[in-house]
């Protein structure tokens, strides 16, 4: 018998599909104060304290950078607990999320 018109037709297996990830980017201002920015990063993403400056000095130079990949959840949980921290402040500060 041959494969197709077998009794025991096989499915076609499941791709395995990983959850879609997503980044999260924090963008430059002129007022936001740097060693608030390197707070945050600290706080919320887990960095020492030479790869918050890090990622701040890229940010303040090029405009955005990546601060982290999550899942959805897990990224707009990260974006809203910054714009909080900042608003609470008064810093302008702005993070935002895009699909990887
Ligand atoms: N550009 C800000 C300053 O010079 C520092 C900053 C870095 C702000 C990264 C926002 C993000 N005080």
């Amino acid at each position: 018998k041959t494969d197709n018109q077998s009794d025991l037709a096989v499915k076609p297996r499941a791709k395995s599909q990983r959850p879609p990830m997503y980044k999260v980017l924090m963008l430059n201002d002129d007022f936001t104060p740097m060693e608030f920015v390197v707070h945050v990063l600290e706080r919320l993403f887990n960095m020492t304290h030479a790869q918050a400056i890090e990622i701040m000095l890229t940010v303040h130079r090029k405009g955005i950078a990546v601060v982290g990949v999550f899942s959805h959840e897990v990224a707009e949980t990260k974006v809203a607990q910054v714009m909080e921290l900042a608003h609470r402040q008064q810093h302008p500060l702005q993070c935002t999320m895009e699909k990887e």
